[in-house]
């Protein structure tokens, strides 16, 4: 059965999918993206309120990494605090009228249930190809961005594996579509993953900084003051190379690069001490958090449309 505050396997995941869109039609509608390599329906849920003419919007995945558990957790966090606060906070109620946000659950569904199935701590896709045992490639290094220059490895093996070339991963192909074809209206990127408490922009395949470089940091530093306001979780905010490791092939280059200007990767709780393994506890703290540092960053987007 279907928790916000517990980490719910991909099977409760599904069927919230289906239930909380079809109870809000409102303000939610759902799209199926395309299939994961195990053949898993990839739905993203469009939340707005709805017109006849097309919104911007921002969109936001979570579980990129199978073990980074608490990430689907924030996105079915999100989608839930959408739908219950549209109406009564000013903030989410304005956000929703005048943009559409798409939000991923899960992207590496594969990986996910196999975390709950078999492997706590798998990071990868579950893809096969011939002339490898090893299984999977790095999403968030799938990505045409720099791809597999700088800490990422060709080796089918490793945990970074890059793939055999850009967006042979079919989840990330399915993203990078949805992306492109909404091009136009995407205003922003957010990616969740875990941990280090960190919230990181372009670049990380390279040292340059970012053309709005001083923006970026800007939004940053004021999304971290607003998650650190709550209960006092310090974040760092900077270039993904320079704050975490050089590392090609991420999402958030890639949609730097293809136009989406405020691109942001999360690092969410903690900084080691449980690592992936969060206890439950500490879900609902660190998505209420992280409400803020979103709500935030969507906020200065929305003012400078
Ligand atoms: O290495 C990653 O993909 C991310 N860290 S994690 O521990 N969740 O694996 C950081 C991604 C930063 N962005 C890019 N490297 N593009
Ligand atoms: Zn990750
Ligand atoms: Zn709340």
């Amino acid at each position: 059965v279907h928790s916000y505050t517990k980490y719910n396997n991909w099977d409760n995941v599904q069927s919230w999918i289906n239930s909380v869109s079809s109870s809000n039609s409102d303000l939610i509608s759902k799209q199926v993206i395309g299939n994961t390599y195990e053949g898993r329906p990839m739905t993203v849920l469009k939340l707005g309120k709805k017109y006849s003419f097309t919104k911007p919007a921002i969109f936001m995945d979570c579980g990129i990494h199978a073990r980074e558990w608490i990430s689907p957790a924030f996105c079915q966090w999100f989608v839930k605090e959408a739908l219950s606060t549209y109406g009564s906070d000013s903030q989410m109620t304005s956000l929703l009228n005048q943009m559409d946000v798409f939000v991923l659950p899960v992207f590496n569904i594969d990986g996910y249930d196999y975390t709950h199935k078999r492997s706590r701590m798998w990071r990868k896709t579950r893809s096969r190809t011939s002339g490898s045992n090893c299984i999977g490639a790095d999403p968030n290094r799938n990505f045409n961005a720099g791809w597999c220059t700088t800490g990422a490895s060709s080796n089918p093996c490793s945990d970074t594996f890059c793939g055999y070339r850009p967006e042979s991963e079919i989840e990330v192909k399915n993203v990078a579509d949805f992306i492109r074809r909404n091009k136009s209206v995407l205003k922003a990127y957010l990616t969740i993953h875990s941990y280090s408490q960190l919230l990181l922009f372009p670049y990380s395949y390279t040292f340059q900084l970012a053309a709005d470089h001083s923006e970026l940091l800007k939004v940053a530093e004021g999304a971290s003051a607003a998650l650190r306001s709550l209960y006092g979780t310090r974040y760092t905010s900077g270039p993904g190379a320079t704050t975490i490791y050089p590392a090609a092939g991420g999402s958030d280059d890639w949609a730097y690069d293809l136009g989406v200007k405020y691109s942001y990767t999360f690092e969410l709780r903690d900084t080691g001490r449980y690592g992936f393994l969060l206890p439950e506890s500490q879900i609902k703290p660190t998505c209420e958090e992280t409400m803020l540092a979103v709500k935030y960053i969507a906020a200065y987007v929305q003012k400078n449309l």
